[in-house]
């Protein structure tokens, strides 16, 4: 009795090891993940038309426009993994909003640059209730403190301040790229290195479909985020934004002193830094544009060519959760 059950347990393990070794590569192949036999990378034929015919792929100017569909995920990470790359996320988490927090590092630690070293800033006026998240190997969080704001436009707005300062003094030789994120956001599926560019910036998905006469950039000509009429690309979220240490640098230092030089002037711009972004994506052209799968809004139903949702914005009660 005892024999058969020995024959019959060896003949299973037999039988399942010849199908693992088998069938993993067919498997792994259809993913588009298999190695060939000389140890390169398989993955389907680029095609001449190649990409989504359904929405813009490239700008005017080039750069690609990032949507599920348009490139492969295995393909990239191999490419970045020689690299050996190390990716930096900001997100501020200053009074009410450090309830978003938990949420905003789980989701990260799920779907953001998996497989990848990844530094997570913190800036929070409440260093000891930053949750405790347990982070992969090779992951890091990093909590700094801030001060609060009697003004929630002066958290936001104090982003690029902080960010600049972080890039001079603490990243410079340490990682390769930098997202800046909201936090009161979660995320959903896959943000990897397909998003990764000299500078990086996401369309905002209550805008994408607009003319840009519609978008609610900084109208006023005496403000140093004015965007004339007939003028911008895409209408960009402020709660994403990102690329090299040096272009990000760029950005922040510009954003801060343009927003810093209309308060002296008695002026904030319609959106805060992120009109002020706009203002400078327009003068400075991202070299990769994130389609709104890179930051949705939850209270926002999803439109069909808006085929994976990868981060978005939760519904939050404004008059509850802000200072003032
Ligand atoms: C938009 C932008 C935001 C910013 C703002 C204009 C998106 C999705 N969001 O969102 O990035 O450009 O317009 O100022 O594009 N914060 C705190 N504590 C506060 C207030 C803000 O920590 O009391 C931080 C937090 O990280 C938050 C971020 O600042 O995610 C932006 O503030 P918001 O979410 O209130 O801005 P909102 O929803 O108007």
């Amino acid at each position: 009795m005892n024999l058969k059950f020995v024959a019959v347990l060896l003949f299973l393990v037999v039988v399942l090891g010849v199908m693992f070794i088998y069938l993993k590569p067919i498997y792994r192949f259809r993913e588009g993940l298999c190695d060939s036999s000389e140890g390169r990378l398989k993955y389907p034929q680029p095609s001449i038309t190649h990409g989504r015919t359904d929405v813009v792929s490239v700008t005017p100017w080039l750069a690609p426009v990032v949507w599920e569909g348009t490139f492969y995920p295995v393909l990239l990470d191999s490419i970045y993994q020689k690299r050996n790359i190390t990716v930096a996320a900001t997100v501020f988490a200053v009074g009410k909003y450090i309830r978003f927090l938990k949420d905003f590092l789980e989701t990260a630690e799920q779907h953001f640059f998996v497989g990848f070293r990844v530094k997570v800033y913190v800036f929070t006026d409440q260093p000891n209730e930053v949750p405790k998240v347990k982070m992969a190997a090779g992951r890091e969080l990093v909590v700094r403190s801030v001060p609060n704001s009697k003004r929630w436009q002066e958290i936001s707005a104090r982003r690029m301040e902080i960010i600049q300062t972080l890039i001079e003094e603490t990243l410079k030789n340490d990682v390769d790229y930098i997202f800046c994120l909201d936090v009161d956001s979660k995320f959903h599926s896959r943000w990897g290195t397909e998003s990764l560019g000299e500078l990086v910036a996401v369309i905002h998905p209550g805008y994408y479909k607009d003319d840009r006469s519609k978008f609610p950039y900084e109208r006023r000509p005496a403000s140093r985020a004015y965007v004339a009429p007939g003028e911008g690309d895409f209408y960009y979220c402020g709660g994403a934004f990102g690329g090299v240490l040096a272009e990000v640098h760029q950005l922040a230092q510009t954003c801060r002193k343009n927003f810093e030089d209309d308060a002296k002037e008695g002026i904030e711009a319609a959106w805060q830094e992120e009109s002020h972004l706009n203002r400078y994506m327009w003068l400075n052209k991202p070299s990769k544009v994130l389609s709104p799968e890179y930051l949705w809004q939850d209270f926002k139903a999803r439109n069909s060519e808006v085929r994976v949702i990868r981060f978005s914005g939760v519904i939050k009660n404004y008059n509850e959760i802000r200072p003032n």
